[in-house]
């Protein structure tokens, strides 16, 4: 046997499919059966290889110039397939094209620029919290309070119009699907994507914009030469897809968190200044993002495992992010622990723009929470909502005790 075949004979084979309801319900079992196997497993299920540990998934996600985004970060390889939509210039693609739409969307949602939004955020978090306890303590928190609030202060900041907002949700719910095979899940959409789609790609335009938001700045920045007037809309469009159920989902992941671990949520009482490491802390623990995938550029060895150019690599945020040999005690969500590191926004070049806005929303409404909240806790078993990419929520029933 030659070397090469022994090598392929030894990666370890598994047929479980990571995209089926019990799976995407209750992840973590296959995520430990994937990191005991290997570093590289073949699913041969989708006939794909897939990351699992920490090490390689992080090592492939900073690895562009192998691991290339531009034939899409889902299943659908689109040297072969036909993108369900245009596809996503930051996302979906790599240097050097990816830089510029990059670059113009970075510097609009980066910490200098979301200055401005800091007080109104804080004081919207505030008011609907206020807002919510005026109507009793015990509600779904999900809806009332991780789905309210992004959508309370992040359509405005784009500067969208008031008609359709509640297209946003079930747009980017399709949109995460869609990176996962044509299952159940994509199925049940396949009626509303033409609509949706329409929606969202009418309000990219520059006059579907308030003339102070994030959108109206992409636009600037095309009359300023830093992109093309054709790549504006593409990239207000990617601030629709992914800025609003991944931090619904974030906020739903802390809440959660801090409603199941009431010694948690009393330390961040006491240290409301730690909200940010909280939300970083609830992404790796939850993984509201679980897996994106990249194609191969090149015949390429993964610990000594070939992974032959132009084939699927998936890549396991959510298992990395509790993988034992880069965290201790990876299951439990803890405070005291430094979460930097965590690949549940990404790494290197595609690491998520928005991490920032995502961060200022967690802030904002956590430490409204602190302020007024002594303890809160589940009175029901939360609901999953299943997604091909998001470990998402249905909902949330809580019990909040507010202060004195
Ligand atoms: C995009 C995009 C970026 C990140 C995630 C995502 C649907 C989409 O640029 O459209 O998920």
């Amino acid at each position: 046997m030659s070397a090469t075949a022994e090598r392929a004979a030894a990666v370890p084979i598994c047929d479980a499919d990571p995209f089926s309801p019990s799976s995407l319900e209750e992840p973590e079992e296959l995520h430990h059966v994937l990191r005991a196997a290997g570093p590289v497993v073949y699913l041969s299920r989708y006939d794909v290889h897939a990351l699992a540990r920490y090490e390689e998934v992080h090592a492939s996600l900073v690895d562009w110039q192998h691991f290339e985004s531009g034939a899409g970060v889902g299943l659908a390889n689109f040297r072969h397939e036909e993108p369900w939509r245009p596809p996503s210039l930051l996302l979906e693609a790599d240097p050097p094209r990816h830089d510029a739409p990059r670059r113009v969307l970075r510097d609009i949602v980066a910490p200098p620029a979301l200055r401005r939004l800091q007080e109104t955020w804080h004081a919207a978090a505030g008011e609907l919290v206020d807002q919510v306890l005026s109507g009793g303590t015990e509600f779904d928190a999900f809806t009332r309070l991780a789905s309210a609030f992004p959508l309370r202060v992040f359509p405005d900041a784009v500067g969208l119009g008031p008609d359709g907002r509640e297209n946003l949700l079930p747009y980017g719910n399709m949109a995460f699907n869609a990176f996962g095979p044509v299952n159940d899940l994509v199925k049940a959409d396949a009626h509303r994507v033409a609509d949706l789609s329409a929606w969202v790609n009418a309000q990219c335009a520059r006059e579907a914009l308030t003339e102070d938001g994030f959108g109206a700045r992409i636009w600037a920045a095309a009359d300023h030469g830093d992109l093309t007037h054709a790549q504006a809309p593409l990239v207000v469009r990617s601030l629709l897809t992914a800025g609003v159920d991944t931090t619904v989902h974030g906020l739903a992941a802390c809440l959660y968190a801090l409603a199941t671990h009431p010694d948690q949520w009393q330390r961040l009482r006491e240290r409301p200044e730690s909200a940010r490491v909280a939300f970083d802390e609830a992404v790796r623990w939850q993984s509201p993002v679980q897996t994106f995938f990249r194609t191969a550029t090149t015949d390429v060895t993964i610990a000594d495992t070939l992974i032959p150019e132009g084939t699927k690599i998936l890549m396991f945020l959510g298992a990395a992010n509790r993988d034992p040999a880069r965290w201790s005690d990876p299951d439990r969500f803890d405070l005291a622990r430094d979460p930097s590191g965590h690949v549940g926004f990404g790494m290197g070049i595609h690491q998520c723009v928005g991490q920032h806005v995502a961060r200022l929303e967690a802030e904002a409404l956590l430490t409204a929470l602190a302020r007024r909240i002594e303890r809160m806790e589940l009175t029901d078993t939360p609901r999953r909502h299943p997604n091909n990419s998001l470990r998402s929520w249905a909902s949330l029933p809580m019990r909040l005790h507010p202060v004195g």
